[in-house]
């Protein structure tokens, strides 16, 4: 049975490049249903040859909210399309920013590998990251990749034929504080069965936040909804702010946790030594 691989990414972060670079002219390209949003497909080209691989390059996003087309495209594919694999292209110069995105990723079940692109920049930009402690503390495998340079590209495609031939399911990793882990613990439970285990940490944030297309999509039993409601309404209370709003914050605080144990930017040093 053939592999399927979504490519996932922020703006600018090299997708094109990267999806070009696997799949040069064997590509097909056409809109994703019902909007007029461009769709690529492609399927793996010279020495890696692989008429089994199919690439879909998803729209470039920032999140995946419910508010723009792109995003609503990008996770509707991921939810429900049963891609195998996302290789989450990472701009390593801007880090912060593109981890934002791949801390959704990894909450939608879908196992991600991720291409740390751009990193034929670093040394000249003084930035050091520590792959493998980033890898270890976002569990998930991370292949450093240069698009332009197509360097580390087999190991890439290596890398994430492994991750969807895993036959054993990861559940997503926890990344909140213990009070916002304790709700999504608590809405998972209300969630029904028919939300695969795998796929429960994200529908349980989405309620949480109170996101319209999950919402719009799924009809809760009133109990579940009550539920939900209670664990919202008690953390934006203790908050005073919205849901959404806490989220994101949580976000940032586990990237900022983890980006301080990683990522050196040289130019810190040198402004404290001149
Ligand atoms: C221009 N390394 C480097 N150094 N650059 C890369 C890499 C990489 O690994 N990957 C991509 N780029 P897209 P999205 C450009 O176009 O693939 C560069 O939005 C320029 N153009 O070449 O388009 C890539 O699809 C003039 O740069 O990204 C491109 O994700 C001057 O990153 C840019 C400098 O790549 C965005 C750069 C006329």
């Amino acid at each position: 049975m053939g592999i399927k691989i979504a490519l996932a990414g922020n703006p600018n972060c090299g997708k094109t490049t990267m999806f070009n670079a696997l799949t040069g002219a064997n590509q097909y390209v056409g809109n994703w249903p019902g909007v007029t949003v461009e769709k690529k497909e492609g399927k793996l080209k010279g020495k890696r040859k692989n008429d089994d691989i199919i690439v879909t390059d998803l729209p470039g996003i920032y999140s995946l909210s419910p508010y723009t087309l792109e995003e609503v495209v990008s996770r509707d594919y991921i939810l429900n399309d049963d891609p195998d694999v996302i290789i989450d292209l990472v701009d390593a110069t801007n880090i912060e920013r593109n981890l934002y995105l791949t801390t959704q990723l990894i909450e939608t079940g879908v196992p991600v590998v991720i291409a740390l692109n751009m990193t034929d920049l670093l040394e000249k930009r003084g930035i050091k990251i520590d792959t493998k402690r980033l890898s270890m503390l976002l569990d998930c495998p991370i292949v450093e990749t240069s698009a332009l340079k197509q360097t580390g590209l087999d190991a890439l495609v290596e890398t994430a034929i492994k991750v969807a031939n895993k036959k054993e399911v990861d559940l997503p990793r926890e990344i909140f504080s213990k009070e916002m882990e304790a709700a999504v613990a608590d809405v998972k439970g209300v969630l029904p069965d028919t939300i695969s285990e795998d796929k429960k940490r994200w529908y349980a944030v989405k309620f949480l936040e109170n996101d319209s297309k999950v919402v719009e999509s799924m009809n809760l039993s009133a109990a579940a909804k009550a539920a939900v409601d209670k664990d919202r309404k008690e953390l934006e209370t203790k908050h005073d702010d919205d849901m959404e709003s806490i989220v994101t914050d949580e976000r940032y605080k586990f990237i900022q946790k983890i980006v301080e144990t990683t990522v050196k930017k040289g130019k810190d040093k040198l402004t404290t030594s001149d």
